[in-house]
């Protein structure tokens, strides 16, 4: 397999699976934004020139989350993921997806308008409203967790590779967590992993 990455993105959660499966892959890295992100042999495997991307033979597939769930079902072998027949399984969907679908659309507007844009483009409101909404969304993680380890039933799933990942890369852009304190001793649950720390470095 090989994995299209670049450090301090989304593809951090690939190859931390990866990582946690002892597979074997290759890696293609890319600085965020570089202008081969966006030039044509790239844009063939990603049309939005994006990472992650992943190649597996003659397979080609996009999305972090439909890539960590086609690698779990290829090569997982069961691992990371609880039995379809219980009910610990729609958590799991609902927390793996949690991720893109509620975390990282405030983030997106949180870096846009703090980082991305220059200053003359930034709009106080926009960031106001971003890290009020990324508060909501964090304080449901939060709230789940309680005092247990990982989102879903007593180990870590892939749902935590996901949402575990939304959490840290907000923490990393200065979120702040005190009134989610749950949080912190996840992540350091999460990041003190062998897996993830290998990715996190790659
Ligand atoms: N929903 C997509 C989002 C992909 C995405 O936006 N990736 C960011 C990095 S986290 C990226 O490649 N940004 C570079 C750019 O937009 O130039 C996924 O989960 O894979």
């Amino acid at each position: 397999m090989k994995l299209y990455f670049a450090p301090n993105s989304r593809a951090v959660r690939v190859a931390w699976l990866l990582e946690e499966l002892e597979l074997p892959y290759e890696v293609q890295k890319f600085s965020l934004g570089a202008r081969e992100m966006r030039e044509a042999p790239y844009l063939a495997k990603h049309p939005m020139g994006r990472v992650p991307a992943l190649e597996d033979g003659e397979i080609t597939l996009f999305e972090s989350g439909a890539i960590v769930q086609y690698i779990l079902a290829k090569y997982g072998k069961g691992r990371f993921v609880p039995e379809m027949q219980t009910a610990e399984f729609a958590a799991y969907l609902q927390w793996f997806h949690y991720a893109e679908g509620m975390i990282m659309p405030p983030m997106n507007t949180y870096v846009v308008e703090t980082i991305l844009l220059p200053p003359e483009r930034r709009t106080e409101i926009n960031v106001k409203r971003s890290v009020k909404l990324l508060g909501q969304m964090l304080t449901a993680v939060n709230t789940q967790l309680g005092d247990r380890n990982f989102l879903v039933g007593s180990d870590i799933t892939a749902a935590d590779f996901m949402t575990g990942h939304a959490v840290i890369m907000s923490h990393r852009f200065g979120i702040d967590m005190t009134a989610t304190p749950n949080l912190l001793p996840y992540m350091e649950r999460l990041s003190t992993r062998p897996a993830f720390i290998k990715a996190d470095q790659l």
